[in-house]
């Protein structure tokens, strides 16, 4: 009653008023967008026009900082001896002090090791939610599942939407009903698909993601750490372009102390013409881009994103590579050639313990490992798989098994050739690992000329990874190396390198290495004229025996000294004196 009489009073002041109204609203200048975006939802921000947003759990960091105890904040940790017994079974059946493990948080804190500029990095807000696929067999029980509560405390949660453990026949009874259970009640986000056989890890993976409904596939190893703010960077990429495969930073735990340290700031992925997996130099613009993603060639295998469906459009894996090995060229080449992308992202880090030795005895009675690299070599390699079988032989008498599946996968996609991949992904591959070795500088023997019956031996006699004897010449491999075209020396065919990692003392003691081409500690000269092997760019140390004890080691130059002179078997003359002016150059 009341309203009524209001309006018919002052009609035409309301119909006025509200026409005011009106003119206001469609007038007024429109309110800055970040300041609706920002009542929106807390944290998000413009950034070139796309709505990003800091992804960190200051909550939980926060809580990390205060936490104490063996382990925590990635510290290395021992055992007391009084556990010696324990921690050697369980080293026998892991190849990883599996019992310091135990004694460590399964959430303990970790140091943040990333590159300065991932603390404050922020991320779109639309991201795709994402699947942590785990294979396993025979995994040790912490380490298990310290992989799956590192994915899960440090994870946005409605980014990760499963983690599916994925069960290789494992024979540990704590990994069947105990392992379920445990989850069930703890993390309920995980749970483990068992596998009837023993199906190896590749097709454990393919069984991982077809159970996955998440659009991301991201796989972890089954001893793993995932760090802070891991998983924003891994999943960014993606959301940009599906055919993006993303790989972390992967650093180490470990084996022994379970410290918690980079392995490097950055590399790219590689292989040689054996296929080991190697490692190339960041290019410098993307150095200067740090830590923004950049592309690489390979990856090392294990941890990785990639969105489900560009997996299954490439084909998943070639389900006919076996147990282990190999996977990680297939996937890389066919991500590359059939027209993806691969990066590495600074801001991801994830620790993996890089086992101290093999601990499972061969599953197979064939070599599984020559028929997954041939199988991947025969389908993506073209005309470059000659140089991986003049290398390997023996390679081509392992039969590949029926390929046709997968060839059907490279034609259906249209992928590239190798040829595109090795002129414009991996174009400087052949650079460090040349297609055909240049000859030796000098190989055979290196015969002592203070007693020219004793050579350098190779077979270490003291400690595990040190250069440290002379040995009565013979004809034994031990007695064979090579001084190479990459000017360093080894022992013949091998991967690891004459190295002085300190030239402090008279006697630098030289190490047995993983090769990293010649460079810096890892550089010699033979000096033809006064018999000297020369160390370093700098050439002011040689090496240097004494013939009493059988010591190898090196020491400042000495034109005088017998102890100082080496005769190689065979020399190039040539190379030799064209040594400077050949690659690489100090
Ligand atoms: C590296 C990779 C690994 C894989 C391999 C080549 C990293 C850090 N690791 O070897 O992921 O690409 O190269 O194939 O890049 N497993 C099974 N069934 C088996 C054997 C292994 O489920 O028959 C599981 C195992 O429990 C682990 C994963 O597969 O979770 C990888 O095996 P690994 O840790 O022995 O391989 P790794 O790290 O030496
Ligand atoms: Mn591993």
């Amino acid at each position: 009653m009341r309203l009524r009489r209001v309006w018919g009073r002052h009609k035409e002041k309301i119909l006025v008023a509200g026409l005011l109204a009106l003119v206001f609203v469609v007038m007024a200048p429109p309110k800055p967008i970040r300041d609706m975006v920002m009542r929106e939802e807390e944290g998000v921000v413009i950034v070139d026009g796309v709505r990003k947003k800091d992804y960190n759990d200051y909550m939980y960091l926060k809580k990390e900082v205060l936490q104490t105890g063996l382990g925590e904040h990635g510290i290395g940790g021992s055992l007391s001896p009084a556990f010696d017994k324990e921690k050697e079974e369980l080293y026998k059946v892991n190849g990883f002090n599996a019992r310091l493990s135990d004694d460590i948080a399964l959430n303990r804190s970790l140091s943040d090791i990333r590159h300065p500029k991932c603390k404050k990095k922020l991320y779109l807000v639309d991201l795709p939610n994402a699947a942590v696929v785990v294979p396993f067999h025979n995994e040790h029980w912490t380490t298990l599942l310290r992989t799956a509560f590192s994915a899960y405390n440090r994870s946005p949660k409605h980014l990760l939407k499963e983690i599916i453990l994925v069960d290789d026949a494992s024979t540990k009874d704590f990994l069947g009903k105990k392992l379920d259970d445990y989850l069930e009640e703890h993390l309920p986000i995980a749970r483990v698909v068992r596998l009837p056989s023993r199906w190896g890890l590749i097709r454990a993976r393919l069984e991982g993601a077809k159970h996955a409904t998440a659009d991301v596939l991201i796989f972890l190893d089954s001893h793993t750490e995932c760090t802070t703010n891991w998983l924003p960077p891994l999943l960014e990429p993606i959301a940009v372009n599906y055919k993006t495969a993303v790989c972390p930073f992967i650093d180490v735990i470990d084996f022994e102390t379970f410290e918690y340290r980079a392995q490097d700031e950055g590399r790219r992925g590689s292989f040689d013409w054996e296929f080991y997996y190697k490692r190339l130099p960041v290019l410098p613009e993307d150095e200067a881009n740090m830590p923004e993603p950049f592309k690489s060639p390979v990856m090392a295998g294990g941890l990785f994103a990639i969105s489900s469906k560009f997996f299954w459009e490439i084909g998943g894996y070639d389900p006919g590579l076996d147990i282990w090995g190999g996977e990680q060229y297939e996937l890389s080449f066919k991500v590359w050639q059939c027209h993806g992308t691969m990066v590495d992202t600074p801001c991801s880090r994830i620790g993996h313990i890089y086992r101290k030795f093999a601990p499972f005895p061969n599953p197979r009675k064939d070599n599984f490992i020559a028929r997954n690299y041939r199988r991947v070599a025969e389908v993506w390699m073209d005309e470059y798989k000659k140089y991986l079988y003049m290398r390997q032989p023996g390679w081509l008498q392992v039969d590949t098994g029926d390929i046709s599946e997968q060839l059907a996968v490279r034609e259906r996609n249209k992928c590239k050739p190798f040829k595109w991949f090795m002129e414009n992904v991996a174009f400087d591959l052949a650079k460090h690992y040349p297609l055909i070795e240049p000859p030796d500088y000098c190989n055979g023997t290196i015969q002592s000329l203070a007693n020219t019956n004793l050579c350098v031996d190779s077979q270490m006699k003291g400690q595990f990874d040190r250069l440290d004897s002379l040995g009565e010449c013979g004809p034994n491999m031990q007695f064979q190396f090579q001084l190479t075209a990459f000017k360093d020396i080894r022992p013949l065919k091998s991967h690891n390198c004459f190295d002085v990692p300190d030239l402090k003392g008279e006697k630098a003691p030289v190490l047995l290495y993983g090769c990293h081409k010649g460079l810096g500690n890892q550089m010699w000269r033979y000096d033809m004229e006064n018999q000297l092997i020369r160390f370093g760019g700098q050439e002011t140390h040689c090496l240097d025996s004494s013939t009493s004890n059988k010591e190898v080691f090196v020491s400042m130059c000495d034109l005088n000294s017998q102890t100082q002179k080496w005769k190689w078997s065979f020399v190039n003359k040539d190379r030799l004196n064209n040594y400077k002016n050949l690659d690489p150059k100090p």
